[in-house]
């Protein structure tokens, strides 16, 4: 199933952003084959999928570990040291153990992914990333029988990442799968965008993309990954449990307790420009929804 998804396409040279958009268009002459090769791109919506621009998505984030000001991020964390980088790996594994970056990159390919990104404070973009299937480092570690779960922590250094000598959150930031979730082709780890290394506030060196999720799913700057049988924590449910459950699908049917999640806003855009409908799994149902048969997404939102 896997080789439906790969990108057989190799873009690893560095791309300025109009060479990159100009590729983006030929691809998308190349009609229904050409676009069938460029994974994740295939839209529920008519509309052509088109990436938002370097600055949009380098300069508007959300990563409390540097403040919780949309700017912060990109303000802030230049001063954060990822090289040399290690995660570590555990819990149910045949090989825990600490992984260097450079030893993983070494034994995966890099794929485009073009995908939309949308945040559960109901705001969206597309973002072009590069990175590699998550399955292909739990395969590294190898994932045993008994694993249902996989949990993600993000680095804690205060020392570097101001936000976290106050109190917003419990650091470090965590998150969750549940292990199908964590296996499906489309669930990715990032290393860049725009065929650029990814910028510290995208979460560098190695950030977690589930795109048919809410954002705060997408776990950044990822330093431990630890399988369970059980449900594993996620930083946000723990903040406010009523507001934001562990599945965290994309679903314009479920709204949150404050607002409507309906529509979105498409950063960059313009104040004046119309919200977008909200796709159900934000576009990728044909992809994921049989993870969910029979769940009743209301209740586990
Ligand atoms: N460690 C960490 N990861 C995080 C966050 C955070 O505050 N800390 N914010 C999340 C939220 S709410 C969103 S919407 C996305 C934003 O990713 P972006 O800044 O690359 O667009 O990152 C997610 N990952
Ligand atoms: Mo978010």
């Amino acid at each position: 199933m896997a080789g439906r998804w790969r990108n057989r396409l190799s873009w690893s040279e560095v791309t300025p952003e109009r060479v990159w958009l100009d590729r983006r268009r030929m691809m998308a002459g190349l009609g229904a084959a050409g676009l069938g090769a460029v994974a994740g791109l295939r839209s529920a919506r008519a509309e052509a999928l088109v990436p938002n621009s370097w600055d949009e998505i380098t300069s508007y984030n959300n990563f409390y570990e540097f403040g919780t000001d949309k700017g912060d991020p990109s303000r802030k964390a230049g001063a954060l040291t990822t090289d040399p980088w290690t995660v570590e790996i555990g819990g149910l594994v045949d090989r825990p153990g600490h992984y260097d970056l450079g030893d993983i990159l070494a034994k995966v390919s890099i794929e485009d992914r073009l995908y939309r990104l949308r945040c559960v404070e109901a705001w969206s973009m597309v973002v072009p990333w590069q990175g590699f299937e998550l399955a292909d480092l739990l395969d590294m570690a190898g994932v045993q029988a008994s694993a249902k779960y996989v949990a993600f922590e993000t680095l804690f250094r205060p020392e570097e990442m101001p936000g976290q000598r106050g109190r917003i959150l419990d650091w470090p930031y965590v998150e969750g799968l549940r292990l199908d979730e964590a296996m499906h082709p489309l669930t990715i780890m990032a290393t860049g965008l725009y065929g650029k290394p990814l910028p510290n506030q995208n979460g560098a060196p190695l950030r977690l993309v589930v795109p048919w999720k809410y954002g705060f799913k997408s776990i950044k700057s990822v330093v431990r990954i630890t399988l369970t049988n059980t449900q594993p924590p996620t930083s946000w449910n723990r903040y406010a449990p009523r507001e934001y459950g562990f599945y965290a699908n994309v679903n314009p049917t479920v709204d949150h307790p404050r607002w409507s999640q309906a529509t979105e806003r498409r950063i960059g855009g313009g104040f004046f420009a119309p919200r977008v409908a909200t796709l159900m799994f934000n576009g990728y149902g044909e992809e994921v929804a049989s993870l969910y048969a029979g769940m009743d997404l209301a209740a586990e939102f």
